[in-house]
């Protein structure tokens, strides 16, 4: 196998949060130093990153004046010059200052709401100008503990009129930019608004634009439901609704863990690379990753260069495992393409489905050797094939 070396064409993206995470959690302060985004630009360049993505206040502190403000994205825009990294992707904090610790479009004071939307609209300008064509909105802080404290029709009212107001004031602008909706189903708000894949695409339909908006699912939210991520993104890939994407890991339903990708599930990894690759996806491959609390710097970047590298060998294997004869054999004995052949043949109606010569106990008792098609996926990962 050729060893596989990131390049830009690989279109791997990262956010300035997740290398600059400095292992705050619940139980412990900081174990590492903050890192300056203009250091993580050229980090990441040198590792074959192709972009990097960013929450307004990753870049311009919350709170800072407009000087700062400039002098901060002056030195961001030159770093991306200097790299030719680029910017597909943008989003807004809406989580971390306790302003929003009832949530943000979805707040009961509607203050808030008003102060949320302000904050968005200030970061889309800088989005566009920064030429990002993608705009994530994950909703952490979107829902509640008690369900005597909420309303959750009249939330997603809110949440729809603010999507609404924000596609309005993306149109007006004329920026090209889309949104894409990010579920989790709990953490930090013990039960978040649209907790899942599923969620977010029959709220999508109600918008004012739906076409704008899809959904960027995380690979461990729709696992921390113990979801299959696989099915949620080809369902979205079905809907036309991925947008975009955040890799990572996860082992199971349990707090948000954000593994290096492939450091969870792996054959769960696996499945999503051959799908991504081979299910019409060209957009940017995100890793949304936090390195481990016992990393120092060095072990931060070898966590970067961990998640590019296990997708890269993913990517091989998977194509490996598409062009095994034995496999394309064991898929044809699975009847697999029959599934995309239409039940009824073009011309018939449900008159026609009866009449023939099926015989229901024979087909009963046909195998389908998934067991065997299994093993060789399993192979393939492995190396062994
Ligand atoms: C936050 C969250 C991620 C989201 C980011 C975008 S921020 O770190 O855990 O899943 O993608 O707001
Ligand atoms: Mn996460
Ligand atoms: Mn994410």
């Amino acid at each position: 196998m050729a060893d596989p070396t990131p390049q830009p064409d690989d279109r791997f993206t990262f956010g300035l949060w997740t290398v600059g995470w400095q292992a705050r959690d619940p139980f412990g302060d900081a174990t590492r130093a903050p890192l300056d985004p203009v250091e993580a630009v050229h980090r990441l360049a040198e590792l074959g990153a192709y972009g990097v993505t960013f929450h307004d206040d990753d870049l311009v502190p919350f709170g800072s004046d407009d000087d700062t403000r400039a002098k901060k994205v002056t030195a961001f825009r030159a770093a991306l010059d200097a790299t030719g990294l680029v910017v597909p992707m943008a989003t807004t904090n809406l989580f971390t200052h306790p302003v929003f610790k009832d949530g943000a479009f979805t707040a009961n004071d509607r203050s808030v709401r008003r102060f949320a939307l302000r904050k968005v609209m200030r970061n889309l300008d800088l989005a566009a100008e920064l030429g990002a064509h993608t705009y994530v909105f994950w909703g952490g802080r979107e829902g509640s503990e008690s369900d005597a404290g909420t309303d959750v029709r009249a939330a997603l009212d809110r949440y729809k009129e603010a999507i609404d107001i924000l596609c309005g004031y993306v149109r007006e602008q004329g920026y090209d930019l889309r949104f894409a909706l990010e579920p989790k189903p709990n953490e930090p708000r013990g039960d978040i608004f649209l907790p899942t894949v599923g969620h977010a695409l029959a709220f999508i339909e109600r918008l004012e634009h739906p076409d704008m908006v899809g959904v960027n699912p995380e690979v461990g939210h729709e696992q921390m439901a113990g979801l299959n991520m696989v099915h949620a993104v080809a369902q979205a890939l079905w809907a036309g609704k991925l947008f975009h994407i955040d890799l990572n890991g996860q082992h199971g339903p349990k707090y948000d863990q954000d593994l290096v990708f492939g450091h969870g599930d792996l054959k769960s990894a696996f499945f999503l690379v051959d799908l991504l690759e081979h299910g019409g996806y060209d957009g940017p491959r995100h890793f949304d990753y936090k390195p481990l609390r016992t990393e120092d710097a060095d072990g931060v970047w070898a966590s970067a260069a961990a998640n590019m590298r296990t997708y890269l060998l993913l990517r091989e294997r998977a194509r490996a495992f598409r062009a095994d004869p034995e496999v394309r054999e064991a898929i044809a004995a699975a009847r697999l393409d029959q599934l995309a052949v239409p039940t009824l043949a073009s011309g018939e109606t449900y008159a026609d489905l009866g009449g023939d010569d099926f015989d229901p106990a024979a087909a009963a008792e046909r195998g389908l050797g998934y067991e065997r098609l299994d093993q060789l996926a399993v192979e393939h990962i492995l190396g062994a094939r």
